[in-house]
């Protein structure tokens, strides 16, 4: 099939998912379009059947806020014609499912029927999208999408709470390309590098915003330290960086604890890790949590959204309500403190994230674009 995707190119877990998810599918055969303003991060995988059109927004001085979705829908009018594109598969709502439902318009009136799959990744649902400013275009984007996806069973019923929705939602959960996550072994790892012999080291990643509540990572870690001699490994960039910069200086902690900024390379900085912290306000699924689980790292997050479906308490990791720090950090030493129990945690770590294989989840997707091509 000929796929057009449409995702933000950036470290967030959407663009994460959308890009891999091209790489594998134009490794299946298919020919793959990624259309958005810049290269997408994560993609590393060269083929004849992956190709990259740049949304291109001219300045003009008229325009307080430049029209990006005009931009973007005329593009995607332009490779669906011109590489006779089957399906456009945009990732987040905003304005991805927007721009697509006009590029669909578009087509009409050149007799060209393309069909349009979105998938809901979060933040477009939970925070951003049933904003009163987005929710009337965000619903009414969906309602007119070929296909809807939802990327776990927590926000499917979050779209379903929050909007009217006339669609059937498929969940399909995030996933993991195994062959990125190779087995490290010790002496390609070097953890002496970052903490001693009697260090754990605890790791989180993202993008510092404030949902993802970073104050509680650097306290959480604070708690830890003091029992558990640790060191905290902090991937990522966002507006709270400078806060939890100034909080851990305040905590006397600054030199436990790196900022390493964005990376590329999460699957190789992972070997380092002990314990993995997610204690966001919401998190529809959590695919930093899974990506550290698939290193074998054991995940203390709070119960919001669809962790629960990801992180298995008592099993893979523990969770706790959102602000609760004392039992984040009361559950992460019970883990760290017990070297047997620790390689216990990482083993049922590793088996819970196989479930979320590559493997397991891209023929759900391949199986949406197979109904949705045939109309049935
Ligand atoms: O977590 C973020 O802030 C980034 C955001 C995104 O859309 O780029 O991530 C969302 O999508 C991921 C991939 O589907 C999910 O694993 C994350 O849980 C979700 N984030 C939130 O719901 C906060």
């Amino acid at each position: 099939m000929k796929i057009g995707i449409v995702c933000y190119p950036t470290f967030g877990g959407s663009g994460v998912v959308a890009t891999e998810l091209g790489m594998a599918l134009a490794q299946e055969g298919h020919h793959v379009h990624f259309i958005t303003y810049k290269q997408p991060v994560r993609l590393d995988f060269i083929s004849n059947d992956i190709h990259f059109h740049e949304v291109f927004v001219e300045e003009y001085p008229l325009f307080h806020f430049q029209p990006y979705e005009l931009a973007l829908s005329s593009k995607m009018v332009e490779v669906v014609e011109m590489y006779n594109l089957d399906i456009l598969h945009v990732h987040y709502a905003i304005p991805h499912a927007y721009a697509a439902y006009m590029a669909k318009q578009m087509l009409k009136e050149k007799g060209i029927d393309i069909k349009v799959v979105t998938t809901l990744h979060g933040t477009d649902i939970t925070l951003v999208g049933s904003h009163p400013n987005y929710k009337t275009a965000v619903e009414f984007s969906i309602n007119n999408s070929d296909v809807v996806t939802t990327v776990s069973e927590s926000l499917k019923k979050d779209t379903l709470r929050l909007f009217t929705i006339k669609k059937e939602i498929h969940v399909i959960h995030n996933f993991i390309d195994f062959e990125k996550y190779p087995e490290i072994h010790a002496e390609e790892c070097k953890r002496n590098t970052i903490a001693n012999d009697n260090e754990r080291i605890i790791t989180h990643i993202s993008n510092l915003r404030p949902v993802k509540r970073a104050t509680d990572v650097m306290d959480i870690f604070y708690k830890i330290q003091k029992e558990i001699p640790s060191k905290l490994l902090l991937v990522g960039e966002g507006p709270d960086r400078e806060t939890i910069e100034c909080q851990a200086k305040k905590l006397g902690i600054l030199d436990r604890v790196l900022f390493l900024g964005n990376s590329n390379e999460v699957n190789k900085l992972l070997c380092y890790s002990d314990l993995f912290l997610l204690p966001s306000e919401t998190e529809s699924f959590g695919l930093a949590a899974l990506e550290a689980m698939a290193a074998r790292t054991p995940v203390i997050s709070t119960n919001s959204g669809g962790l629960p479906e990801v992180n298995i308490e008592g099993v893979t990791g523990f969770l706790s309500n959102v602000g609760d720090t004392d039992d984040m950090a009361k559950n992460g030493i019970f883990i760290l403190k017990d070297l047997e129990r620790l390689q216990e945690f990482k083993q049922h770590a590793l088996e819970q994230a196989k479930r979320f294989s590559l493997q397991n989840v891209l023929p759900a997707y391949q199986e949406v674009y197979r109904k949705v091509s045939k109309n049935c």
